[in-house]
């Protein structure tokens, strides 16, 4: 009640202020802008309110697949994140040390001369190459056309080796396609959904939950496997707490079952697929006993459900999840679920996997631009054979490393790679080598605190972006628009990126006078008005997904789905998953396991006034009977402290029988540190900060965080 008060106290003080700092003309009317969210990275439709000039209200767009009709309790959180106080409102250039937080404010003409300076010091002393970026969100296609035109391999987004990177790995090498995002799954027409570790509602993608809620009341049976009792398992018919890091074992029992009682779809595999006879000596001894004594869950509910699977293929989808990054061997993780999938006869088929379509939209005519002759740094296409995006922790790895060469500078935007990126301590040691680092953020985050110029950008609901071209199981083509100027001293990331490119002497990729010209033009080959697109806001094209042919061709080196990955076998690692046993916590420690909140989205929202009004910090979850060994109670305050010494809190206990005893779990994103985050600093725990160890996957460079081990001590 108390932090209620303070807010609407805060946020009308804001409010205020805002509207006189930016100079909004009062009684404008209504009207509604139709424009798509950036509180996570779903993009849902959203319909803008605005009265006399400002945001009074959010809707769903019921036009917008993805969102129809309907934002989840974040999307709403926009008009706070517009409003809030501790939003950067101007350039800032560093007066002090690195991480002391002691900024001048400048002009953008002065923040942004000062930058190219500095950037091309960097290309003229060491070549393009040096500059690394690490960028996320709809903000990352501008800064990443820039660093591609400046002539830089080293581009990445922690939202690939730090998430969904293995899972697309392992699906693309069985399929010859990745999950992709939206994830391209027909959940509402599932019958049997399996979840693993796949909080779904509390990793809340609006779409999807939708689809969940339409699946249950279609009477969809749920399986769900999470050492934690989710919310989705609160709605299943089978929960296997999973003891952590034995998924494989589980996935290759079942797969087992599948074979040797003849359950999988016959005809689907003969069709479709290769390796069956390598898959079936490979998974012998896999079987249900071995692996309940494995996975710690009962060999009859591992049996029992692989029956329910079987009964309602091709309907049976076992869901890739998303953030994949768990222990290391992540691709076979997931090629153990493509793989279920496969025998289910799932990938292509109503209530399984529909291969997503969407429409062409022309890109914007430039000139070509010289791609750099240099690896990067991350290890992409050399160590990693088989990572399709750049690695965000590569970059700090290379740029701690200087191998392969030295990286200088990093323009950093839409992302805090001190939240995101395991280890924080080697990404400082990166930071410290560094000659100059940019920041483009809408709030002071932690990685702003060591930058040398901080850029602020303006909110979504103030500015254009990219076309958002949707491949899904609808396609469509949406607009982000502005609902009204930018507030305070803010810009937009085109803006900024065209700025700094013109600067940096590359107008020729950057000729556009402002971004409707930008928009206009790819339009144009889509045979539309940027005025027509702006009045529907998204127009659905490129048809709708379907259930694939007999003669389907996977795109695959074989042409079929590849059971048996020739591909894996050439490169040296085991063309069929098998398990292998990962460390378990020792006497007195807990593995660290963490995930989401339907109230917030990764590290970006804790300090949104609205969201953190609701939910100002995390907690975590313990078991009651390791609790009441170690005197803690419900709403203890405790302390967590990783095998390095590490520590993180104090957060609050949450005492339960909804989680085993052998780990502890919380919400990622909390334990802000900068000083410039009023709502979010300190507030409960920051689970980076006990992520100082992180499992490498040798297949694509995928970051297992789940490795961590912690004592928890009631403060
Ligand atoms: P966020 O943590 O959301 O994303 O990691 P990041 O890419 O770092 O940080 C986003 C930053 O963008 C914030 O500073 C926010 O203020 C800023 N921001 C928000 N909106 C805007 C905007 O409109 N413009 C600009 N310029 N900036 C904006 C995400 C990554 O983290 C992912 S995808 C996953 S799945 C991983 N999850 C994860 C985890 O669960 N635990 C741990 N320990 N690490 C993780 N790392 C990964
Ligand atoms: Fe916005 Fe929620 Fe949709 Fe994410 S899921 S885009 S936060 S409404």
């Amino acid at each position: 009640m108390m932090y209620r008060r303070t807010f609407l106290e805060i946020g009308g003080a804001a409010a205020a202020a805002a509207a006189v700092g930016c100079g909004r003309k009062p009684s404008t009317g209504t009207r509604t802008v139709k424009t798509y969210c950036e509180m996570c990275f779903w993009k849902c439709g959203v319909l803008a309110t605005v009265r006399d000039g400002d945001v009074v209200g959010l809707a769903g767009n019921p036009d917008h697949p993805l969102s129809r009709g309907r934002l989840c309790a974040r999307g709403f959180g926009g008009i706070a994140a517009l409003h809030d106080p501790d939003r950067l409102k101007t350039p800032l250039i560093r007066q002090g040390a690195r991480g002391e937080e002691r900024f001048q404010t400048a002009s953008w003409s002065a923040a942004l001369d000062h930058s190219a300076e500095a950037l091309d010091r960097v290309r003229r002393e060491r070549g393009p190459e040096a500059v690394a970026g690490i960028i996320h969100g709809q903000t990352a296609p501008h800064l990443h056309h820039l660093l591609h035109a400046f002539g830089t391999p080293n581009i990445a987004e922690p939202a690939y080796a730090e998430c969904r990177g293995p899972r697309d790995a392992g699906f693309q090498l069985t399929f010859g396609i990745p999950v992709g995002s939206p994830e391209c799954t027909d959940i509402a027409n599932a019958r049997v959904l399996v979840l693993l570790g796949y909080h779904l509602g509390e990793n809340m993608h609006n779409t999807q939950a939708q689809d969940f809620a339409a699946a249950l009341s279609k009477g969809a049976k749920v399986i769900v496997v999470d050492p934690r009792f989710s919310t989705a398992a609160s709605k299943s018919d089978w929960y296997l707490p999973i003891r952590p890091g034995t998924d494989i074992a589980l996935l290759l029992a079942w797969i087992h079952i599948l074979l040797a009682e003849n359950l999988y779809d016959r005809e689907y595999v003969d069709r479709y697929a290769i390796g069956l006879k390598e898959l079936r000596e490979s998974v012998a001894e896999a079987t249900p006993q071995w692996a309940a004594g494995v996975a710690d869950v009962f060999e009859d509910d591992i049996i029992s459900s692989a029956h329910a699977m079987a009964a309602a293929k091709p309907a049976a989808l076992v869901h890739p999840g998303r953030h994949a990054g768990w222990y290391g061997d992540d691709v076979q993780r997931s090629r153990a679920i493509a793989i279920l999938n496969a025998l289910l006869g799932s990938w292509g088929r109503n209530g399984g996997f529909l291969p997503p379509v969407s429409p062409t939209v022309p890109k914007y005519p430039l000139p070509p631009i010289r791609e750099s002759s240099k690896p990067s740094v991350d290890g992409t296409g050399t160590t990693y054979r088989f990572a399709t995006m750049k690695r965000a922790t590569g970059m700090v790895e290379g740029t701690e490393s200087a191998k392969p060469y030295p990286v200088k500078a990093w323009i950093v935007g839409g992302s805090n790679p001190l939240q995101s990126i395991p280890n924080t301590a080697q990404t400082h040691r990166a930071i410290n080598r560094l000659d100059f680092l940019m920041v483009v953020d809408i709030l002071p985050a932690e990685i702003a605190s060591y930058a040398d110029v901080v850029l602020p950008e303006c909110t979504y609901l103030e500015r254009y972006d990219d076309l958002h071209v949707g491949a899904f199981r609808e396609g469509f083509v949406a607009l982000r628009q502005p609902a009204i100027e930018p507030m305070y001293d803010s810009k937009p990331g085109w803006w900024i990126a065209r700025e700094l490119g013109r600067r940096l002497g590359l107008s020729a990729w950057f000729p556009w006078a402002n971004y409707e010209d930008y928009l206009g033009k790819r339009l144009e080959g889509f045979g539309v008005t940027i005025d027509e697109m702006k009045q529907r806001g998204v127009i659905l094209a490129g048809g709708k997904s379907a259930e694939i042919p007999l003669d389907y061709n996977f795109e695959t080196p074989s042409g079929k789905i590849e059971l048996y990955s020739k591909q894996l076998a050439d490169a040296g690692f085991d063309p069929i998953p098998r398990y292998t046993a990962h460390p378990q916590p020792g006497p007195g420690q807990f593995r660290l396991v963490f995930g989401r909140s339907p109230l917030h989205t990764f590290g970006r929202t804790q300090n949104n006034p609205a969201l953190a009004g609701i939910q100002p910090e995390n907690e975590v979850w313990i078991n009651s009977r390791a609790a009441a060994e170690r005197g803690i109670e419900p709403g203890s305050r405790v302390l967590l402290v990783n095998q390095d010494g590490a520590s993180a809190g104090p957060a609050r206990a949450r005492v339960t029988e909804r989680i085993r005893p052998d780990c502890v779990y919380m919400v990622h994103g909390f334990g802000h540190s900068a000083r410039g985050m009023r709502f979010a600093r300190g507030k409960g725990a920051s689970d980076s900060d006990l992520v100082t160890r992180y499992a490498v996957d040798p297949i694509m460079g995928g970051t297992g965080k789940f490795v961590n081990f912690v004592r928890v001590e009631k403060v």
